[in-house]
């Protein structure tokens, strides 16, 4: 593949050419069996597929516009998308469930490797949930009733989430009316399932509700707790630097990508690189060190708390096999390619999966010893070392590409920047909004998809919107996009932003793009917004407050139900290619959940055309808040200052 025609798929040049490199040492990847795969099924786009019972699968056409049992578009179109949502709820929350357990046996004293690394989240996230005795309690004493307290919002079966109680009071009232508030995860998962299977749930606008109601369950419910727990257990992140890009991986260390989403592994697996004995191993192999670097969600976790680099985001797992340069890729849990072995075969790379939840046809399983993480982790790390010397001399090609960047923001950090140390507060984002120097927030979240070049629209939209005085939060695969293109320097940043969010961060001293953590926590964009309600003079329930969320290159089940929990709790949000649905489905999702949130999905397939909806959106919250006039003079003072 030439070049330029490499750089048609993908945005950044390290990428094109390991795309180029894949073809001439005949390797097959994503964006190869995309082309495969090209001609992809109608029916499954347009959501109207149905293999719930073995009479089908049967597809809705003009010529058959039922399936055998009766069951219509709208009923099929909306299972299939109660499944999706199901299906990303799961996934966040099961990953928080694991992290739960872990504060448990932590606070047991039964977790050797871990600790309560941040006692400030632990008291603050038990005064959230009202545990007597927060400020004063022995930590792990507190610890064990918080995670017991984790553990039965997965299983209660009668009353309704308790962590739906940290929403605006409005918002709370709303899901109230609307009777969306879930019960325990499992209990609203598994009511999922079983609505959706054969000749239950028919009407497609039941089962949405309790689609509604699922997505609920993640964002207010597994996700949060997931970012909470994170938080104690390993340390609520503040601004740290670190570089992206395939670059980070270095010819003369032992190479190692930690994969996934859990931050347990990543964790243990830093302290592991980091030991004298692992370290002087290292150098006996001939080696200059071991480079640890992350691909995905788990690389966002361990950059957010130890600054540790960032190789690549989703569709750049594969390509830094392609490098030759790598001797392990450890994985743990979700968005890792079943396909990577495959990759890895044609050079000297070990795929190891960790998780007895996620095994693959030709990785390597390798149980941590739950006793002692810590000697599991250096004997991953000294295999990889042992398998430097089986490197190819001829087949190392690393790109130079990297780019510096700052992270680390969560809410805690991005409060004290704000309003200092002593009087943490978010009142100069408000004022900033309220004075129209800053338009409003918008949070970009989400992957990168074989549909799309990678990062091409989440890059192009981020420029503009920082351009027309945007506020940017990211997480996920866009906030590595967004490194990558050199976007979360700030003084890159700054240059492209336009005048008025310039002064603001310039003032306070954060960057325009906030580079937020991972994909659970776009709770933490929640958490967020919540502060700027709370704050006071931007309204009182999300769907008055000048915000928008974006999945731009969105792929996952994941990606569906963070939206949905988006649009549930009134913040609008801008997809960048099309939910599978169609008839009464997607007309409920793309316009009338407004009437019943205040919020729904838009479709919108051209970043720059994303940008004027979102604009226009942040307008009309404006507008709606009486905060559009005074700001037009404010604009006007900004600039006749400037020309003084
Ligand atoms: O949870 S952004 S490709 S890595 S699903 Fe996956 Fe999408 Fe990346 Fe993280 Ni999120
Ligand atoms: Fe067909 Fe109905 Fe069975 Fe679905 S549930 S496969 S529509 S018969």
């Amino acid at each position: 593949m030439e070049f330029d025609i490499a750089l048609n798929k993908v945005s950044d040049e390290a990428s094109a050419k390991m795309l180029v490199k894949a073809e001439e040492d005949c390797v097959e990847t994503c964006f190869d069996r995309h082309e495969t795969q090209k001609t992809q099924c109608g029916f499954g786009k347009s959501g109207v597929c149905c293999k719930i019972c073995h009479m089908g699968p049967c597809r809705i056409t003009p010529k058959a516009p039922k399936g055998i049992c009766g069951a219509t578009a709208d009923t099929i179109a909306a299972r299939n998308f109660l499944r999706e949502v199901s299906g990303g709820t799961s996934a966040h929350s099961d990953h928080g469930r694991h992290l739960v357990l872990k504060l448990k046996a932590v606070a047991k004293g039964e977790a050797p490797g871990y600790a309560i690394k941040d006692e400030t989240a632990l008291r603050y996230a038990a005064k959230l949930y009202g545990i007597d005795g927060y400020d004063e309690r022995e930590k792990n004493n507190l610890a064990l009733e918080l995670a017991d307290l984790f553990l039965n919002e997965f299983s209660e079966q009668e009353g309704f989430l308790k962590t739906l109680s940290l929403a605006p009071q409005k918002r709370q009232g709303i899901w109230n009316a609307k009777g969306v508030n879930p019960n325990g995860i499992d209990r609203t998962v598994v009511e999922a399932m079983h609505r959706t299977t054969m000749g239950v749930d028919h009407d497609y606008k039941n089962l949405l509700m309790h689609a509604i109601r699922t997505a609920l369950a993640d964002g207010w419910g597994g996700a949060r707790i997931a970012s909470i727990v994170s938080d104690i257990l390993f340390g609520t992140p503040k601004p740290v630097k670190s570089t992206a890009n395939l670059g980070v991986l270095k010819k003369n260390t032992v190479n190692i990508l930690i994969h996934g989403h859990e931050p347990e592994l990543s964790e243990i697996l830093n302290v592991a690189v980091g030991d004298p004995e692992v370290k002087e191993y290292a150098k006996s192999a001939g080696a200059d060190g071991v480079t640890l670097a992350g691909i995905c969600c788990t690389a966002n976790e361990i950059l957010m708390r130890h600054g540790v680099p960032i190789a690549g985001n989703f569709l750049q797992q594969e390509l830094a096999i392609i490098t030759g340069a790598v001797e392990m890729m450890v994985i743990d849990v979700q968005c890792c390619m079943p396909g990577l072995p495959d990759v890895a075969k044609n050079y000297h790379t070990e795929i190891i999966s960790t998780t007895d939840i996620a095994k693959t046809i030709g990785a390597d399983h390798v149980k941590m010893n739950e006793h002692d993480p810590l000697k599991s982790a250096k004997e991953l790390v000294k295999r990889a070392i042992d398998n430097y010397k089986n490197r190819t001399e001829e087949k190392i090609n690393i790109p130079s590409e990297k780019e510096p960047l700052v992270a680390g923001f969560s809410v805690r950090a991005i409060k004290h920047m704000l309003g200092g140390k002593y009087r943490a507060s978010f009142r100069p984002l408000n004022d900033a909004i309220m004075q129209n120097r800053i338009l409003g927030v918008v949070g970009i979240v989400g992957c990168n998809t074989t549909k799309q070049k990678t990062d091409g629209y989440s890059n192009r939209l981020s420029e503009e919107l920082i351009k027309r005085n945007v506020l940017l939060l990211q997480t996920g695969c866009s906030a590595i996009g967004s490194a990558k293109a050199g976007m979360l320097k700030p003084e890159v940043a700054l240059e492209m932003a336009g005048d008025g969010l310039r002064e603001v961060c310039e003032t306070v001293g954060i960057p325009p793009i906030l580079h937020l953590g991972s994909c659970v926590d776009n709770s933490r964009i929640l958490e967020a917004a919540t502060e700027v309600i709370f704050e006071g003079g931007l309204g009182d329930d999300f769907s008055m407050v000048p915000a928008v969320g974006v999945a731009p290159e969105w792929m996952s089940e994941k990606a569906i139900a963070i939206g949905s929990y988006f649009v549930a709790s009134g913040i609008n949000v801008v997809l960048g290619n099309p939910l599978y649905v169609s008839g009464s489905v997607h007309e409920y999702l793309h316009n009338g959940a407004k009437e019943d949130f205040g919020a729904c999905f838009h479709c919108i397939e051209d970043p720059i055309e994303a940008a004027d909806k979102i604009v226009e959106i942040l307008m009309q919250k404006r507008e709606a808040l009486g905060i559009n006039k005074k700001s037009e003079r404010k604009l006007l003072d900004m600039k006749d200052r400037r020309a003084l």
